[in-house]
């Protein structure tokens, strides 16, 4: 069997549990096959050299660790500068937060390079490499420019926007078209081969050849999407634990006279927390018979605090939680509960369970894992509704939960009440169908799916 080896931008020791997201799906893919993972150390070196970085390696179980270090210059216009104020925003429908004039660009080229310079000599000839988002769409060009001839698939975990929006990144064409040196590309929904396959035949003036096959550049690959999903039973395991069964039981008592609304996000502008507090005011407003009793709990973790988008989203949502709190609540009753930390992993089902509502009504999202989880962390017998943004990835798969539109705040509200008036049989009908779907493709089913398609591509001379 080949051995796989996968490279993202972070890397997290498998035996350890990790915040859900990417290191959850990578991790449990090298800890069923062994392999190699490499990335970034997480070390930023003041005053190193750029296009430099020592490479540490570390045997984790079955699981070699090959993480490099960044210089400062490297780190902050590769990480902050290219991957998080371009790449991210503009893949998010976000021009009005992206920055293009910073020269970022040398950054990411220069730590591409690096990485591909120093993850070739720990190659073997039948590796299968699996490349991760968005912080390495050249990583396979750079590498075939160095003679790398094993096969590389690519995932993409956030979506790919339409063909006019990826139009106004300067470097569009040669993004696009490093796409182009994989084997495989994966997305998350089929929306995004739709603007995939648009860019292809209108802006690259390329080729469908059916069956997810898009010649351009001269050179054939395949693009599909691949669905990521969750480990449904570590997910279940973890609800009938210990910590999630006492989060859930001080849920109830703390809450027993409320109908919890629960929102568990990274504090980012694509989640749409501040338009979703908004609908929540609109609930209150116009169905009054929730006051008192319905209350929003939005936890909300810090994330890239050092880019400025992000403060200013946290002052918007400060500001509107407060003053929701100071409109409508009562001595015995507040709204919003808005907690800015991370919820420890263990305890995420039992508040997921306790909660009526599950709120995750992003503007635009790869696919959304959190949607999965409350789904999962529901009592069968007396489950919660999901409400889910028609623009999260899931939302393909998530057919019935209340799809939402969340820049409409009036709908939303509509749809939350709505979620909170559904009748028992509806709920236990809707979660059934859900949970079948997010069991059949679970992040085990992904994996193997992907590797399948990897595997199995043609390869192109190119
Ligand atoms: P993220 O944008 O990080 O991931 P998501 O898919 O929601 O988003 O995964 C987040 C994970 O972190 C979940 O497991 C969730 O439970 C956990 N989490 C989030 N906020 C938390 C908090 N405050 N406290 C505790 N846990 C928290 C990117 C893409 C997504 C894509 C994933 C996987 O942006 O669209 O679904 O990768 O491909």
């Amino acid at each position: 069997m080949p051995r796989l080896v996968v490279i993202s931008n972070r890397v997290a020791d498998p035996r350890k549990p990790a915040a859900g997201g990417l290191a959850v799906a990578v991790g449990e893919s090298l800890q069923q096959s062994g392999g190699l993972w490499f990335g970034w150390s997480g070390t930023i070196v003041e005053d190193g050299p750029t296009g430099e970085g020592e490479l540490h390696k570390h045997q984790a179980g079955k699981v070699m660790l090959a993480t490099l270090d960044l210089s400062r210059e490297d780190h902050d216009a590769y990480y902050l500068g290219y991957s998080n104020n371009v790449l991210w925003p503009v893949f998010h429908d976000r021009l009005d937060l992206a920055n293009f004039e910073a020269g970022y660009i040398g950054g990411y080229r220069r730590v591409n390079q690096l990485f591909a310079r120093k993850l070739l000599p720990l190659l073997r000839d039948d590796d299968i490499l699996w490349v991760h988002d968005y912080h390495l769409i050249p990583l396979a060009a750079e590498l075939r420019a160095m003679g790398c001839r094993q096969r590389i698939g690519f995932f993409l975990h956030i979506p790919l926007p339409p063909q006019i929006i990826m139009a106004a990144i300067p470097q569009h064409e040669w993004l696009m078209r490093s796409l182009f040196a994989y084997d495989v590309i994966g997305f998350q929904a089929n929306q995004d081969v739709q603007h995939f396959e648009r860019y292809v035949l209108n802006e690259a003036n390329g080729e469908s050849l059916g069956h997810d096959m898009f010649r351009a550049w001269g050179n054939t690959v395949r693009a599909s999407a691949f669905p990521i999903g969750i480990d449904v039973d570590e997910f279940e395991a973890l609800t009938q634990a210990k910590d999630a069964r006492d989060m859930y039981t001080t849920m109830k008592d703390e809450y027993s006279k409320r109908r919890l609304l629960l929102g568990i996000d990274r504090l980012d502008y694509s989640k749409g927390i501040p338009q979703r507090v908004r609908a929540f005011r609109e609930l209150l407003a116009h169905y009054p018979e929730n006051r008192r009793s319905a209350t929003l709990i939005q936890i909300a973790s810090p994330t890239r605090e050092d880019v400025n988008a992000y403060g200013d989203i946290r002052r918007e949502l400060e500001s509107l939680c407060g003053a929701i709190n100071g409109d409508y609540g009562e001595l015995d009753w507040m709204p919003v509960r808005y907690i800015h930390r991370m919820v420890a992993r263990k305890r995420v089902p039992g508040l997921c369970r306790a909660a009526a509502v599950g709120l995750v009504t992003p503007l635009r999202d790869g696919m959304n894992l959190v949607a999965k989880e409350y789904v999962v962390a529901q009592d069968p017998e007396d489950p919660g509704v999901l409400v889910l943004s028609r623009f999260a990835g899931a939302a393909e798969q998530l057919k019935e939960a209340l799809l939402v539109n969340p820049y409409d705040t009036h709908g939303t509200a509509e749809t939350v009440q709505q979620a909170l008036q559904m009748p028992l049989e509806e709920r236990r009908a809707r979660h059934k169908k859900l949970l079948q779907r997010i069991r059949e493709q679970d992040v085990h089913w992904w994996r193997k799916t992907f590797l399948q398609a990897l595997n199995d591509a043609p390869r192109d001379a190119g």
